[in-house]
């Protein structure tokens, strides 16, 4: 009697346990792919872009209160200070949203409830760039091995916590929480970009400035900046003053253009370091050069100034390359702008010049890295400028074209900005309102599914960009719908290793971030393959 009853309890236990997992089971299919996707997400990965090279997830979380306080403490006095000022950008961030003014204390051993930001026990391993998040009940610590690293550890804290932290007004029915987990992280490549051309159509500081500092929270890192082109010079030169009164008097279209002073150039450089963005200059030339001529006769061959030029045609306009004068100005350029651009680089263009004849071409763009060498900077140049006998290994190749033979054989550093890629003036497809298509549509799935790799030996490569032309964008609702969610992506290949990307799994995480876009206010594309119909 009592050996049947254990029988039958087993029996009834298993029962029991197979009823248990099919109505699991069921409910899982029930709730449906979104929900089933959360909850494995919770458990196993994170919304974070770009992803992190690793991150785990413990149990419980830290809840951020209106009294915490953010502790900075670097391995020297300067080292502190530079942090605090991260510190500063953090609680400028966390404001707006939560309401709360927290205290930046300078000092080791937080109280429970701190974020603490440190280079102490940063290691050389993780490089300039990388950092660590440990998120315990009691704090926040990022530690990194340099400030630039807690600078990008900080973006990430900003998407651990709930996507409301980005509303521009406090939001009080929420709870302030990071989930109890640790993130290593640190970049694949050095140079991850974006390029705006406020030649063709001018962007003010401040715009500019808001699209940098979108861009920075994905980690972008430097920002190439096209100065001039046929249609307008943009930035003051002091010794030549008419490129900008009269070079930068319009655009595309006819508008009125615009410039930045130097001034409001180093405004503008400055407020871009305090987020770790370098600001890389570019001057077009030979060709892409018309502002110019039309600002000063003596550039030209007849000696009289060309007229201004307002439509899109390329490949018109040439720097004489046989006439010192033109070095004499160039060397002004440079010198000038070496002169208030940190940067290492200056971009000197070199693209599409078909009005300069090859042994010209060659000639001009050799003379004009000198100079740039000359002021202490390395040149960028797009390409064809590799194939250059004047060119070596001393200039660095913007590759836009699916070519670099040359700059292979002449172990040139890239930055790779494949134009059927990664051209963010491309449109997303046939509906788009904005941009050209000449290089192709690049949907979001096909601006992520690719690598740098792809078109260059990894050990050439410093990196990616993705450049917006502005032929077709004359205002800041145009340039977020190309800009976004496409550079995420960019920022990821650009960060991520090839090995840890997969679009399916990105897909999620891109869908995510919708939110934190629009509590921003960009007016990212709102793919109905990522985003559906809503
Ligand atoms: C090519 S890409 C250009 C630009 C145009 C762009 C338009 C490159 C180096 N030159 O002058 O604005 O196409 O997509």
């Amino acid at each position: 009697m009592k050996k049947v009853s254990s029988i039958n309890l087993k029996f009834i236990l298993i029962i029991i346990l197979l009823i248990g997992v099919i109505v699991g089971s069921f409910t899982i299919n029930f709730k449906g792919n979104s929900e089933t996707q959360a909850t494995f997400k919770a458990q196993n990965i994170n919304d974070i872009i770009p992803k992190p090279l690793s991150y785990k997830k413990g149990a419980g979380k830290f809840i951020l209160k209106k009294d915490a306080l953010i502790y900075v403490k670097g391995n020297s006095e300067k080292e502190t200070e530079e942090i605090r000022k991260i510190a500063e950008f953090l609680r400028g961030k966390l404001k707006p949203s939560t309401g709360f003014e927290l205290n930046i204390i300078k000092g080791d051993n937080p109280p429970a409830g701190s974020i603490y930001l440190t280079t102490v026990g940063g290691e050389e391993g993780m490089g300039n760039e990388g950092y660590r998040v440990i998120t315990t009940p009691e704090k926040v610590e990022i530690i990194a091995y340099k400030p630039e690293g807690l600078s990008r550890g900080v973006q990430t804290l900003r998407q651990l916590l709930p996507p409301d932290i980005e509303k521009s007004a406090v939001v009080t029915n929420v709870e302030w929480s990071i989930p109890v987990s640790t993130i290593d992280d640190k970049p694949e490549y050095g140079y991850r970009g974006l390029m705006i051309d406020v030649a063709r159509h001018f962007f003010t500081v401040d715009e500019i400035k808001r699209q940098i500092d979108h861009a920075a929270q994905y980690k972008i890192n430097k920002v190439h900046l096209h100065l001039s082109d046929d249609q307008g010079w943009r930035l003051e030169i002091k010794k030549w003053p008419d490129l900008t009164t009269i070079g930068g008097s319009t655009q595309v279209g006819g508008g009125p253009g615009g410039y930045y002073t130097q001034e409001q150039f180093k405004d503008l450089v400055k407020y871009e370091s305090e987020r770790y963005v370098e600001i890389i200059p570019e001057f077009d030339m030979p060709g892409h050069s018309n502002a110019a001529l039309a600002s000063y006769g003596f550039l030209n061959p007849d000696g009289k100034k060309k007229p201004l030029y307002t439509g899109t045609k390329v490949g018109f306009s040439s720097f004489m390359t046989r006439d010192e004068k033109t070095y004499a100005f160039i060397d002004d350029v440079i010198r000038e702008v070496s002169e208030i651009s940190p940067s290492k680089y200056i971009h000197i263009g070199g693209d599409e010049a078909e009005a300069t004849k090859k042994p010209e071409y060659d000639y001009f763009v050799g003379r004009v890295s000198e100079i740039v060498k000359k002021y202490g900077k390395t040149p960028v140049g797009w390409d064809p400028i590799d194939t250059s006998s004047t060119i070596d290994s001393s200039v660095v190749l913007q590759n836009w074209k699916d070519s670099n033979t040359v700059a292979r054989e002449k172990n040139m550093k890239m930055i790779i900005s494949i134009a059927k890629k990664a051209y963010l003036d491309m449109k997303y497809n046939e509906n788009t309102p904005y941009g050209l298509n000449w290089a192709g549509y690049i949907p979001v799935e096909t601006a992520y599914k690719w690598d740098p790799t792809d078109y260059a030996p990894k050990e050439l490569v410093l990196g990616v960009e993705a450049p917006l032309w502005t032929e077709t964008i004359a205002d800041v609702k145009a340039m977020d719908y190309m800009i976004y969610p496409r550079l995420l992506g960019y920022a990821e290949i650009g960060w991520t290793p090839k090995a840890s990307r997969d679009w399916n799994e990105y897909k999620i995480r891109l869908e995510k971030q919708g939110e934190r876009m629009k509590n921003q206010g960009i007016n990212y594309y709102n793919d109905s393959s990522i985003w559906g119909t809503k």
